[in-house]
């Protein structure tokens, strides 16, 4: 990793000042990488250019014609596959509901300065590819590998350091037909060459991407043009500068702990219209339907309860059971009735595994996993 004196790469990321704006530089991160319009949560499978985009550089020329997937290190066979080779291994497709971890982060107080997400970055598409054990397989991954390291065709600078795109799996999660968790669904990890059915759109990462059914966003490597098998742990800088939670009372550069599966979310489609300054919504009085998708990367998700008290009262929201898709979000639905004032609807989401949406922010330096439940204020009249 090479120093560019852009910024110090030594410095923490900031976190803004008491009632410090969104800066320009903020805006212009936001404007390159939208978030799903909250409305578009009532489909299942998120229609193209709604599905929430994170991009860190710029979107690589990467085109599938002379397209090379190259796996080295600790393989037995290295391999260079091209497009028609991917295309012409066993496929299958998942329906994976993806979330950047920084998701929720501009809500936080103090607020890390990063791409400044609300509620908006998910979204939900049909993978389409290799299972990446089978190209494992193939390559035949020697006993001394630990990880797999997996890199981008994208390249920039970032807090002083310049780097492609890279992030690890451990060879188990990478290569594992068994997840680990106890489902026996298989970790699913894929190598997707198609998006709902249509080859990969540029940004999200065409001709070919990883997808890690459960993890949070990042380990999802886009432009994938590399996979290089090795006997330590990566140490590379999205994996152990950037993505740690590194808690309030801890050190700005502590190790902290590595961001990996996604943590229980329920999002509510916002009920009635919206005012269009401010986005309060509006609602006649009445009994009012309410529905949004609920998710975690741990595993079904058991609960969603409403509150239309700020969080005061709770009561249990109807959510669907986990159908054939085990990696994508689950529909819920209530009746709320609304009175003439102001109000703040809730939904909070339990898993399987008991962990639920927590009432007061949990902060941490990068702004990563904030589940905060979501508040969305209501006029009704
Ligand atoms: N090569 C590469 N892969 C990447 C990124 C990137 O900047 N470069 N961003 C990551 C992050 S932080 C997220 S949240 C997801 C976003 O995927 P999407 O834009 O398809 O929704 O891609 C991940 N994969
Ligand atoms: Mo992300």
């Amino acid at each position: 990793m090479e120093q560019v004196s852009v910024e110090d790469a030594s410095a923490p990321a900031r976190t803004a000042a008491a009632g410090e704006g969104i800066s320009r530089e903020e805006l212009a991160l936001a404007a390159r990488n939208h978030g799903l319009p909250l409305e578009a949560l009532r489909y299942e499978v998120t229609p193209p250019g709604l599905h929430y985009v994170l991009v860190h550089y710029d979107i690589p020329a990467a085109g599938p014609d002379d397209w090379r997937l190259a796996v080295r290190g600790l393989v037995r066979t290295p391999l260079s596959l091209d497009l028609a080779a991917l295309r012409a291994l066993p496929s299958v497709t998942h329906r994976v509901t993806m979330e950047c971890a920084g998701n929720g982060r501009a809500l936080l107080s103090p607020r890390p300065v990063s791409q400044p997400w609300l509620t908006g970055a998910v979204g939900t598409a049909d993978w389409t590819g290799v299972p990446l054990h089978l190209v494992l397989a193939e390559a035949g991954v020697r006993p001394e590998a630990v990880e797999a390291v997996f890199t981008g065709a994208d390249h920039g600078v970032e807090r002083g350091v310049e780097q492609d795109y890279r992030r690890s799996l451990p060879v188990g999660a990478a290569a594992g037909e068994g997840s680990g968790d106890g489902s026996g669904e298989g970790s699913g990890v894929l190598l997707a060459h198609t998006m709902n059915g249509r080859p990969l759109p540029p940004q999200h990462g065409s001709p070919l991407r990883l997808v890690v059914p459960g993890w949070y966003g990042m380990a999802h490597v886009k432009w994938l043009r590399e996979i290089t098998l090795v006997d330590a742990p990566f140490t590379g800088f999205q994996q152990s500068v950037a993505y740690r939670y590194r808690r309030a009372d801890e050190a700005p550069d502590s190790p902290g702990e590595p961001v990996t599966r996604i943590e229980p979310r329920a999002l509510m489609a916002p009920p009635g219209f919206p005012d269009f300054m401010s986005r309060t919504r509006v609602v006649h009085p009445g009994p009012v339907r309410l529905h949004g998708r609920a998710w975690s990367g741990y595993g079904p998700v058991v609960r969603v309860e409403f509150s239309g008290d700020g969080g005061r009262t709770w009561t249990e929201a109807a959510v669907e059971p986990r159908g054939p898709h085990p990696w994508a979000w689950q529909a819920w639905t209530c009746v709320w009735e609304a009175v003439p004032g102001r109000h703040t609807l809730s939904v909070r989401a339990t898993d399987g595994e008991g962990r639920a949406q927590p009432l007061e922010q949990p902060w941490n330096r990068g702004g990563f996993g904030n589940n905060l439940v979501q508040r969305v204020p209501v006029l009704c009249c």
